[in-house]
This record gives C-alpha cells, sequence and structure tokens, in this order.
C-alpha cells in the first residue's frame, strides 16, 4: 500500500492520537523542481521551486486542513468555518466534504477569484459574501467561532500551523538539508510561520544542521509587515494575499527577525512579471499571489541583500487556474482563421 497524505506521512510530528479519523486526499508530497532557467533570471546559483499548486485543491492550504479539519472532527465538531481570499475556503470546503461534516466560508466581496468560488461551490461550502475585506471578515469568523458551537479553521488554528509544517520537512528531506533561503510570499503570516516551525523542529532534532534565512514577500498595496503597520484598505492584483492586518503577525515577525531574513514589498507589475517568468521559463503555472516570492527574492538579489551563490528555494503555493482573469488571453473578437493546413500556415509564417 502506497502512504498517502499529510497524517500518514508525518504523523510523528502532528498532534494525533487514536481517534483521530484518517483523514486524506493524498495532499503534500509536491515537487521540489530543479528551476535552472529561472534561477538565472532571478540571479542566484540555486533554485528550486515548491510546487504547492498540486495539493488536491491546487494550493498549500490543504496541508494545514487536512489536520484542522481531522482534530475538529475528532473533537465533534459538525461545522467549521473560515473568512478567505479563496483557497482556505476552497480547502476547508473539500476537507468538509470528505470528513462528511458541514462547510461555511466567510467571502469578502469582490475579493475571491471565480476559480476559488467555484471550488468551494462545488464541494457544497456554505458560503457568506461580506460586505468588507478579508481582515473584518476574518474578526467576524472568530467571533462566531467563540459564541456558537462552529469550528475556526484559519491558520490562527494551531492544527493548520502544524500541519503546514511538512512542508518544510519534505524539503529537508529532499535536499538532505535546509536551503540556505526559503522565499514565500505572506498574507495572514500563517505559512511563513509554520515553515518556520518546521525548519526549527528539525534542526532540534539535528535532522538539520543549519536553518534558513526566511524571505516574506509582501505586495506592495498589501504590504504591513513590511511597513510595519496595519494598512487599512489593502489592494493588490494578488488578491490571495490582499490582507492588510495579519492574524499571525508575531510570529511572522519572529521567523523573519529570528531567521536573519526580511520582509520584502513587490509591485503588482513584478509579481505578474514574475508568474510569466515562472510558467515561461519552467513550465509551473502559478497563481499571481505564488509568485510574489519569486519576485521578492529577485528584488533581494538585486538589491545586494541575497548573495548570488545562495541555494535558495521559492514557495509557489496555489495554482494558475485558480486566477486566469490576470493572464493575457486570446482575443475573442479577431477573425478565426479557415481549417485549412494553408492558412494556418500561413498565419504561422511557416
Ligand atoms: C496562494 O485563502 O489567506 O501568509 O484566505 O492563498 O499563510 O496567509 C490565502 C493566503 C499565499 C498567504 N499564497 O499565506 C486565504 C488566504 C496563496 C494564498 C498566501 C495565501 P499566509
Amino acid at each position: 500500500m502506497t502512504t498517502v497524505g499529510v497524517l500518514q506521512r508525518y504523523a510523528h510530528y502532528l498532534p494525533l492520537t487514536a481517534r483521530t479519523p484518517a483523514l486524506s486526499l493524498a495532499e503534500g508530497d509536491t515537487p521540489l523542481l530543479p528551476v535552472p532557467r529561472l534561477a538565472a533570471w532571478v540571479g542566484v546559483d540555486e533554485l528550486y521551486v515548491k510546487f504547492e499548486g498540486v495539493n488536491p485543491t491546487a494550493s498549500f492550504k490543504d496541508r494545514g486542513m487536512v489536520v484542522a479539519v481531522a482534530k475538529a472532527m475528532e473533537g465533534g465538531a459538525t461545522t467549521v468555518i473560515c473568512a478567505s481570499t479563496g483557497n482556505t475556503a476552497a480547502s476547508a470546503a473539500a476537507y468538509a466534504a470528505r470528513g462528511g461534516i458541514r462547510a461555511v466560508v466567510l467571502l469578502p466581496r469582490g475579493g475571491v477569484t471565480a476559480g476559488k468560488i467555484a471550488q468551494a461551490l462545488a464541494y457544497g461550502a456554505e458560503p457568506v459574501v461580506i460586505e468588507a475585506g478579508f481582515d473584518a471578515a476574518l474578526d467576524v469568523a472568530r467571533a462566531l467561532a467563540r459564541q456558537y458551537p462552529v469550528e475556526l479553521v484559519n491558520s490562527v488554528n494551531p492544527y493548520r500551523i502544524a500541519g503546514q509544517a511538512t512542508a518544510a520537512y519534505e524539503i529537508c528531506d529532499v535536499l538532505g538539508s535546509a536551503p540556505d533561503v526559503l522565499a514565500l510570499p505572506v498574507g495572514n503570516g500563517g505559512n511563513i510561520s509554520a515553515y518556520w516551525v518546521g525548519f526549527r523542529r528539525y534542526h532540534e532534532a539535528k535532522t538539520i544542521a543549519t536553518l534558513p534565512v526566511m524571505l516574506g514577500a509582501q505586495a506592495a498595496g498589501a504590504a504591513p509587515l513590511v511597513l510595519g503597520h496595519p494598512v487599512e484598505s489593502p489592494e493588490t492584483v494578488a488578491s490571495a494575499i490582499r490582507i492588510g492586518r495579519p492574524a499571525s503577525w508575531d510570529t511572522a515577525v519572529a521567523a523573519v527577525t529570528e531567521s536573519g531574513g526580511e520582509f520584502r514589498a513587490v509591485t503588482d507589475a513584478e509579481i505578474l512579471e514574475a508568474r510569466s517568468e515562472i510558467a515561461r521559463r519552467e513550465g509551473i503555472f502559478c497563481e499571481p499571489a505564488s509568485a510574489a516570492g519569486v519576485a521578492g527574492l529577485r528584488a533581494s538579489v538585486a538589491a545586494g541583500r541575497t548573495p548570488a551563490r545562495s541555494r535558495c528555494v521559492c514557495v509557489c503555493t496555489g495554482h494558475g487556474l485558480k486566477d486566469v482573469a490576470s493572464v493575457p488571453s486570446i482575443d475573442a473578437s479577431a477573425p478565426a482563421i479557415p481549417a485549412t493546413v494553408e492558412a494556418v500556415a500561413a498565419a504561422l509564417g511557416l
């Protein structure tokens, strides 16, 4: 039998008991791809992409969600709730469906891509569109979970963090050590906190001898951790990280401070350029937020902050198909070519 899923693969590193349901959609175990052509563009000697877009709901959220939903079920919960820019909602919906419980997802109006809404609804989640951004929606979700018998599965839930730490274990297991630098996008700060938990744990267990420098990339219009204060009306093309008041502020700052790393802002233009380069140079299609880590690493090298002779890993957190509106499309009004070899050959200049 093949070993599948985060609960099985990293059982010893997770807060499981004999009564934790064996929930799985075969999440985790995602590829760590060497990306030499992208490395040349970024300006470092050795670069890998940890492609989290190939998880069951096409984002890294599945690693933590499988743990959070399994623990909620273990505790007798019949409803999970989250606020979400989309990926958490899709993941919560899928694992709730898999576990046979209810999922309620609070979505900021106009702040979630069509693909992510389609996922959440397809899995049977109950959506509530909130007349506010993500930060206020999360406030409501937290308050609801305090007052009603619904289990909060946002990343303030410690089981989410424990599950997401498995990505750090996987990187070390494959490389045989920690990378010099780990770069990733930061919204609520849960994922950077989780990676740091994972690296520290492997370090304490002496599985790895060194710790990576953590580089957290934020969109320039939604960069509270770069600025050092909350952002009232965050704005960016990378809707997944359109977050102005990160819930895991302190642990995200600790990850960067303790590792000697940095938070770095990248513009929407830099994010979209990186997304395109990742796809065209390496065949890896990720959503805009996912490209922020690559854009941030490139900017860090250009600024002389990250040495070129570094072994780097960029986490691409979600799949590109979740957000196709931000990719150039075919002009539907342009005339189509007749279905003949001659016409197509002429159109291609062959
Ligand atoms: C693709 O789904 O906050 O810093 O509600 O979807 O742990 O928040 C998503 C966040 C990066 C940032 N990349 O991670 C949500 C949500 C993608 C994301 C992040 C998100 P955190």
